[in-house]
């Protein structure tokens, strides 16, 4: 199984370590540690050499209650950091619902877009499509919006919800000719979800998988790991590379993280043990 994207073609044969730059003042994760272009940019050297598969560049937070910054100020943050990491020799993806910033970041030659809106804020889907590119794409479930999704999140079915809503995300990419080898399935885990919402999905990955596409998963340092583990942010560590792994094993092929250097580690001895979801 293959991921296509702009200038890779990623063999999902192994699973991928996706490493996270967010270039944000307020990152629920990094307390904004790179949000300067030059400490994001080092901080793409440094995960490319503990082994980073793909660079992921953010510039909007979407920790629960953010504000949205506008297109322009964001791409004011990933710009410089995406034309340095354009050169580092891996696939860079961009972390972004503004269709500003998607047309400018595959003008650069972004290799993928990272939706956690699944391409729907008007002009999104088109800024992809009209752009001419064969970028990857990463279609993720939200409920609501970062600013409330964790006021009141419900489902009567929450894997059999977040499958029906990627489907139709799915169909409506198919309608305007994006080919299914550049698409990949979001999860969202911690997106207008609970704990318990968060756990079920985890459960019931593998039902994701019933569209044939390869699943990309975040839950590094998320808060449902704060939960499980009494551990407040900064102590999450051990949590996000169990984490990891179980999404692994429950047919993740891409899992996107802050922690590159360990879970890289824990890849290594997954797959030296010949495990393979
Ligand atoms: C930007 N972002 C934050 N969390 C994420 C997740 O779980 N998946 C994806 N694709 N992007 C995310």
């Amino acid at each position: 199984m293959f991921w296509s994207t702009t200038r890779f073609r990623i063999d999902l044969s192994r699973p991928q370590v996706m490493g996270i730059v967010n270039v944000t003042p307020d990152s629920f994760s990094d307390g904004g540690q790179h949000a300067d272009a030059v400490s994001a940019q080092a901080h793409c050297e440094q995960l490319l050499a503990e082994g980073v598969d793909i660079l992921d560049i953010g510039g909007e937070s979407t920790r629960p209650g953010s504000a949205t910054p506008s297109e322009v100020q964001e791409l004011a943050r990933v710009e410089p950091v995406l034309r340095h990491a354009l050169t580092l020799g891996v696939p860079v993806s961009v972390d972004t619902s503004s269709p500003l910033v998607i047309r400018k970041a595959l003008e650069l030659g972004a290799d993928i877009i990272n939706d956690v809106r699944s391409l729907q804020r008007p002009g999104a889907l088109d800024a992809l499509v009209d752009s001419g590119v064969s970028a990857g794409v990463c279609l993720m479930h939200m409920q609501g919006e970062p600013a409330t999704m964790q006021v009141a999140p419900a489902y009567d079915d929450v894997a059999g919800e977040v499958l029906a809503f990627l489907a139709q995300r799915l169909d409506a990419l198919r309608a305007r000719g994006v080919a299914d080898e550049r698409v990949v399935l979001d999860p969202g885990y911690g997106f207008g979800k609970t704990v318990a919402h968060n756990l079920e999905l985890l459960r019931r990955q593998r039902e994701l998988l019933a569209l044939g596409l390869p699943l990309l998963v975040g839950l590094s340092r998320k808060s449902c790991l704060g939960t499980v583990t009494g551990r407040p942010v900064d102590q999450r560590l051990v949590p996000s590379v169990a984490a990891a792994l179980a999404a692994v094993s429950l047919g993740a092929r891409v899992v996107r993280v802050h922690d590159v250097a360990a879970t890289v580690d824990a890849l290594k001895v997954w797959q030296a043990a010949g495990l393979d979801s």
